[in-house]
């Protein structure tokens, strides 16, 4: 297994459309418990293949909380196939956003299709944190960030302090 660096924004690697995956294979499962143990480090509930510069449909999640047992999930190719009427609210933040948060509405329940790490077909519902973590982690696959579902002043003044971090570390690492 291996810790893999995390991009953040504003880089143009997190606006593109990943591509499915053919199978999962060995490369793949090696990808997605790469990303386990990067999302584990960096203390995240989810983390999408773009996130660490990887072009596929993979995703992986873990929502249990501290002192639960795992609930590792490691998705390829999800389809949502049914979202609910009914919207809920979540403060979430992002580990390419690093230190920001904001409250975002989505519909509270989805039910699912995706292929696990063993390449079967799998079709599950959720609701709650995890059915807002996988519509979050499905967006980065379609190069979406959760600040593209708030206000432009919002989503202005996140990616600007963003920007300006950015700037300060490259400055002081020179
Ligand atoms: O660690 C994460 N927490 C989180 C909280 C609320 C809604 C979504 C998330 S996902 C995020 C990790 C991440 O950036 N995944 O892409
Ligand atoms: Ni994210």
């Amino acid at each position: 297994m291996a810790l893999l660096p995390i991009i953040t924004a504003p880089d143009p690697r997190l606006k593109l459309k990943a591509k499915p995956v053919v199978g999962v294979d060995d490369k793949v499962r090696r990808l997605m418990d790469d990303m386990l143990e990067t999302m584990y480090h960096a203390i995240g509930i989810g983390l999408a293949a773009p996130q660490v510069g990887a072009q596929h449909r993979v995703l992986v999640i873990d929502v249990a909380r501290e002192g639960e047992k795992p609930q590792r999930m490691r998705i390829a190719n999800p389809e949502i196939l049914w979202r609910s009427e009914e919207m809920a609210t979540a403060n979430e933040g992002c580990l390419s956003l690093p230190e920001h948060y904001a409250d975002v509405e989505r519909p509270r329940a989805i039910r699912l299709r995706y292929l696990d790490h063993e390449n079967e077909i799998r079709e599950i519902d959720a609701e709650g944190l995890l059915a807002t973590c996988l519509q979050h982690e499905i967006d980065h696959l379609d190069g979406l960030l959760f600040v593209d579902h708030v206000s432009s002043l919002k989503r202005g003044m996140i990616l600007r302090k963003l920007a300006k971090t950015k700037r300060a570390r490259a400055m002081a690492a020179d």
